[in-house]
């Protein structure tokens, strides 16, 4: 049983990029067909009167939080501020707006970077806030933390029924290839792409190729947000809604490879026959992000789709789009 009504009025912000373009298609696919969708030029999710306003006229019933900046280990270390400033920003305006204007549900979008930087792996939602974050990504991280305990402060504070998802690294079609910025399983895809039509003798893979890292496919992220949103009403208060638990639950694959591991997948599914080399000036980032997936379990739900099969779908994507990839 559904518990959002086909019918029913629902808010994707950041329905442009990754995550919320995912979101979409699987509302779609599932027949919601009341979606509230606004550009950046229609909305500026920075501009408190403009979301206060928009939320007021539109008065949607459910909201998910996809929108948010995002960018791989490079990015995050070199735009810091950006990372805290609009993400706290745009996390603020969505959900002060959203309670203001009675939203039903809200689903907000974290990260596993949440968690200690040497958290005990695999990582459970209780580890939050027990050890320090890893400083590739702290302001990521941070801005991420203070919009699960938004949901989670409001939630007591209010009564509102705001909760989150905690998505691992996350990858498929439609991602961003960007060669610096972007995550590394994209910018594999592209080096490798690159150096097998370019007949290059060897790829350059950042870092040390050991730490490990969990990869989830875009779709079964969309698939796991609806189903969170979906539960039932005794359901979701019993697991989400009762402080101090947590108001958020892990979404992962369960499953992790080193970053050796990933490159020689993307090199076999790309075909190149070249060499890696590891450029160690590089950072590698959280030694391991693994996250618990054992609490999304017990409520029924967990991925199926193979890194190997996600990566093809992603570069089969790639290669369809690749005069209009992002990046
Ligand atoms: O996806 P990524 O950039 O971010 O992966 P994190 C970084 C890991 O991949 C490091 C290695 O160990 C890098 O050394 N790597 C190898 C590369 N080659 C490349 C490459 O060409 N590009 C990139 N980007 N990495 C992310 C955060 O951390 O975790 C995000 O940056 C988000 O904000 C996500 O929170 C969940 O996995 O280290």
């Amino acid at each position: 049983m559904n518990f959002m009504e086909k019918s029913a009025k629902i808010f994707v912000a950041g329905h442009g990029g990754l995550a919320g373009s995912a979101i979409v298609a699987r509302l779609r696919a599932e027949g919601y067909d009341n979606l509230l969708l606004r550009t950046r030029a229609e909305l500026d999710l920075l501009d408190q009167g403009a979301v206060r306003a928009f939320f007021a006229a539109e008065r949607p019933e459910y909201v998910f939080l996809a929108a948010a900046k995002v960018g791989g280990i490079h990015a995050n270390n070199t735009y810091p501020a950006e990372f805290l400033y609009e993400n706290l920003t745009i996390q603020a305006n969505v959900i002060h707006s959203a309670y203001l204007a009675g939203v039903r549900r809200l689903l907000f979008l974290g990260s596993s970077c949440i968690y200690p930087r040497l958290a005990p792996q695999p990582m459970q939602e209780t580890d939050l806030l027990t050890g320090e974050l890893e400083p590739t990504n702290e302001p990521y991280a941070i801005a991420k933390i203070a919009g699960l305990k938004m949901c989670e402060a409001y939630n007591r504070q209010y009564g509102t029924c705001f909760v989150a998802v905690m998505p691992t690294n996350l990858y498929g079609p439609g991602d961003n290839f960007h060669p610096e910025n972007s995550h590394v399983l994209p910018a594999l895809i592209r080096r490798f792409h690159e150096a097998r039509l370019a007949g290059a003798p060897e790829v350059i893979v950042w870092g040390s190729g050991r730490p490990l890292r969990e990869f989830l496919y875009i779709d079964e992220m969309a698939d796991g947000s609806l189903f969170v949103m979906n539960l039932d009403e005794s359901t979701l208060a019993e697991h989400l809604l009762r402080y101090p638990r947590p108001c958020f639950v892990n979404l992962g694959s369960g499953v992790e490879v080193s970053i050796r591991q990933l490159a020689e997948t993307v090199r076999e599914v790309v075909g190149y026959g070249g060499r890696l080399t590891f450029d160690a000036s590089k950072p590698d980032g959280a030694p391991r992000k693994l996250l618990d997936v054992s609490a999304m379990k017990a409520l029924g739900w967990e991925a199926k789709v193979s890194l190997r099969q996600g990566v093809e779908e992603t570069y089969a994507w790639f290669l369809k789009n690749v005069d209009r990839v992002r990046g």
